[in-house]
């Protein structure tokens, strides 16, 4: 299996986050990725590639297009107001206020984001896109054919929306690279989400539409963030009926629970028959990690990364949260030699 990654993560780092009333350094931080390529590179899966240039357009497939132009020109508007950096958004709508995208830029920043977790520094924007490359070449790999691929993707995507930012996600790198499958010729995909925290922004993109299965395993919104989605009754519309599932757990559950969640996951995607799976894969469910209330340990991702390779499906590793710095390779790098073992 080949990773794919960018060095230009780097240029998203500094920055802060707002945490318990505090402004505090981002939990996401660039060591994340250093983490991870170390312990995969180390284990010998396979060639590291960089990503190649796809441009805009594949995703402004899933984004809205004024979305990604505030994206694009936030730090240039920001200098211009002669403000230091960080960026750092602080108002937002309430249900019922108006959708009417502010001249100014605090007014932007609120209209195209849900929290404050979504920091901008001067190389926040090229990581952006770097992180989108870096799924877009793996779905490349996919597409010529190989059985598995590793987007190790940072910032990560799966809180993003069409048109709003959270939870460190600015474009949402799982979606984007299943749309490219889908206008790659893909009939169907599944997204199994494991990430400790739901995928707010993957299930929106997606809740009207049989293309895409989207399943989440995650903290229940009642205790855990995103705290406004990810509830289990919460199964599609429309064309989309029946084609989003939800897996909320209590804070404090352990592999027995978690894997049982996972194996009527893995049931849902089988019936599915996907062309092609992309696996949302964050470790923050790992005991020790510092933001999160699962129980998790090491070589419990082995077995989540057999029980995935048991879907015989192409499969696309995108990656997504994992906070306890000291061990996100290792839980990382377990899960795809879990799979690559079977
Ligand atoms: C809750 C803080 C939540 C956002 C976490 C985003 C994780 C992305 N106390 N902060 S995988
Ligand atoms: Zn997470």
């Amino acid at each position: 299996m080949q990773t794919v990654y960018s060095p230009r993560h780097h240029g998203h780092s500094g920055h802060v986050e707002l945490y318990n009333g505090q402004v505090v350094p981002a939990f996401e931080k660039p060591e994340r990725a250093e983490m991870i390529r170390a312990a995969v590179e180390a284990r010998g899966f396979g060639a590291t590639l960089a990503p190649t240039e796809h441009g805009l357009a594949p995703l402004l497939r899933v984004h809205d297009a004024a979305y990604v132009t505030f994206l694009s020109q936030l730090t240039e508007l920001w200098v211009a107001d002669g403000r230091p950096f960080p960026i750092l958004p602080s108002f937002w709508r309430a249900p019922g206020m108006r959708y009417i995208e502010p001249e100014t830029v605090d007014g932007k920043l609120g209209h195209f984001s849900f929290d404050a977790g979504c920091c901008f520094v001067a190389g926040t924007w090229d990581a952006i896109r770097s992180s989108a490359d870096v799924a877009l070449t793996g779905v490349d790999l996919i597409a010529a054919g190989a059985a598995s691929a590793f987007a190790l993707c940072r910032p990560p995507g799966h809180h993003a929306h069409a048109n709003a930012m959270g939870g460190y996600c600015f474009i949402n790198n799982a979606a984007v690279a299943a749309q490219a499958l889908l206008d790659g010729g893909s009939g169907r995909v599944a997204i199994l989400d494991v990430d400790y925290h739901h995928g707010n922004g993957t299930q929106s993109i997606f809740y009207d539409r049989a293309d895409v299965l989207v399943c989440n395993i995650h903290g229940d919104p009642r205790q855990e963030y995103p705290y406004f989605l990810g509830h289990a009754d919460e199964t599609g519309t429309g064309a989309g009926e029946g084609f989003n599932v939800n897996y909320p757990l209590r804070w404090g559950s352990g592999f027995d629970v978690w894997s049982q969640a996972l194996d009527e996951a893995c049931g849902r995607v089988a019936a599915y028959a996907p062309d092609v799976v992309v696996v949302s894969l964050g470790v923050d469910t790992f005991k020790d990690d510092p933001i999160s209330q699962f129980r998790l340990d090491s070589p419990d991702y082995l077995a989540i990364g057999a029980r995935i390779a048991r879907l015989n499906r192409p499969t696309l590793f995108v990656q997504e949260g994992g906070y306890a710095v000291e061990a996100i390779g290792v839980n990382v790098a377990n899960t795809l030699e879990g799979f690559l073992q079977r």
